[in-house]
C-alpha cells in the first residue's frame, strides 16, 4: 500500500495577485474548524519559498521571478521524487499554479521510462510561454514548461537574454525534455483562454471537457473518456486548480472564472479519476483566503477533495 505524504508547498510567486501563499494555512484553519485530522495523521514535507522575492524589483518582465520559479522546480523535484521512488502517493498542497511544472519533472525524472499523462482541471490552460505571455506572470506557464513549448508561431514578445536562457533551464530540468507529451495532456473546464494558448490547443488537438459536457454526460462517461485519451501512459497526476470551479460559488483563488464546475462535479470527477492506480499523484493550488467574500469557503471547499482523494487512494 502507498502511504500518502503531504506536500506543503506555499510558493507564490508567479501569481499576479498576492496571497495564494495562504492558501495552505487557509486549508489548514478549514481542518481545525471541521475536527478533521489530515495534517496530524499524516507525513509532511515542507518546500521552502522564495516568496520574499514579490519584494523585488522584477527584471525578467515575460517570466516574472524565474530565477525564484527555478528554485521551486528543483526544491518540489528534490523533495518528491523520493516520495514516489518510494511508491508513496505525494498529495500536493501549493500557492499559485506553477509549481505544478516542477511536479510533472518530478514524476517523470522519477519514472524516465514511462510515459507521463496530466489531468488539467483548471479556468485557464497555463499553456503561455515567455514569448507569448501577456502578464509575464508564471503560473500561466506551467504546462508550457512541461512540453516544451515556446509556440513561437504565436510569437509576440521579445524577452531578454537572460529570460530566454532561464526558461529554457527550466524546460530541460533534469535532462529530459519534454517531460509531457501533447497527446497524453486532457484539461477539463478550461473556459478562460488567449488566443496563443488556443492555437496550441487546436494545433495538437487537445481535448477539454467543459462543463456543459459534464452535465449533459455526465462524471463517470467524461471518466472514461479521459481514460481512453489517456489509455497509452503509464503514471497520471491530476492537476486541480480551485478556479475551475465557479466563481459565483467563491472567489477566493487569484483568477476567478464564471460559469465554472460545481464542488460536486469536481470532486466526483478526481474520485473517478483516481480509481485507476496509474494516477500518482494530485495537487491543488491556488486557493487564496484574501480574496474570498464568503469566509474561508475556497478553503473548505479544497479540504474537501483533499479529504476524498485521501479516502480513495487509501481505499485502492
Ligand atoms: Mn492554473
Amino acid at each position: 500500500m502507498s502511504n500518502i505524504i503531504i506536500v506543503e508547498n506555499n510558493s507564490e510567486i508567479a501569481a499576479g495577485t498576492r496571497g495564494s501563499s495562504l492558501g495552505l494555512e487557509a486549508i489548514k484553519v478549514a481542518a481545525v474548524n471541521k475536527n478533521e485530522d489530515v495534517f496530524l495523521k499524516y507525513t509532511a514535507i515542507n518546500i521552502k519559498n522564495e516568496n520574499h522575492r514579490v519584494w523585488k524589483n522584477v527584471r525578467n518582465v515575460y517570466a516574472k521571478r524565474i530565477g525564484g520559479v527555478i528554485k521551486i522546480y528543483n526544491r518540489i523535484v528534490e523533495g518528491i521524487l523520493p516520495v514516489l521512488q518510494k511508491g508513496d502517493f505525494p498529495l500536493i498542497i501549493s500557492g499559485d499554479h506553477s509549481s505544478a511544472g516542477g511536479s510533472i519533472a518530478a514524476l517523470k525524472l522519477a519514472f524516465p521510462e514511462k510515459r507521463v499523462g496530466v489531468v488539467w482541471i483548471d479556468a485557464h490552460a497555463d499553456l503561455h510561454s515567455p514569448y507569448t505571455t501577456p502578464s509575464g506572470n508564471m503560473h500561466g506557464m506551467p504546462l508550457a514548461s512541461a512540453l516544451a513549448e515556446d509556440n513561437l508561431e504565436q510569437k509576440i514578445n521579445k524577452p531578454i537574454k537572460e529570460t530566454v536562457e532561464k526558461w529554457d533551464l527550466l524546460k530541460n530540468l533534469g535532462g529530459i525534455s519534454p517531460k509531457l507529451l501533447t497527446k497524453d495532456l486532457v484539461f477539463v473546464g478550461v473556459r478562460s483562454v488567449e488566443k496563443p494558448e488556443m492555437a496550441i490547443i487546436d494545433r495538437y488537438s487537445i481535448p477539454n471537457y467543459t462543463l456543459d459536457e459534464l452535465v449533459k454526460k455526465g462524471v463517470d462517461d467524461i471518466a472514461s473518456k479521459i481514460f481512453q485519451n489517456l489509455k497509452d501512459t503509464e503514471i497520471i497526476y491530476i492537476s486541480f486548480d480551485v478556479d475551475s470551479m465557479d466563481m459565483e460559488l467563491s472567489e477566493g483563488t487569484g483568477t476567478p472564472v464564471k460559469k465554472g464546475l460545481s464542488k460536486e462535479q469536481a470532486i466526483e470527477l478526481i474520485k473517478k479519476l483516481l480509481e485507476d492506480k496509474r494516477v500518482k499523484m494530485f495537487e491543488v493550488v491556488e486557493v487564496n483566503p484574501l480574496l474570498d467574500k464568503k469566509g474561508n469557503l475556497m478553503a473548505e471547499m479544497a479540504l474537501e477533495a483533499i479529504i476524498e482523494v485521501i479516502n480513495v487512494v487509501e481505499g485502492r
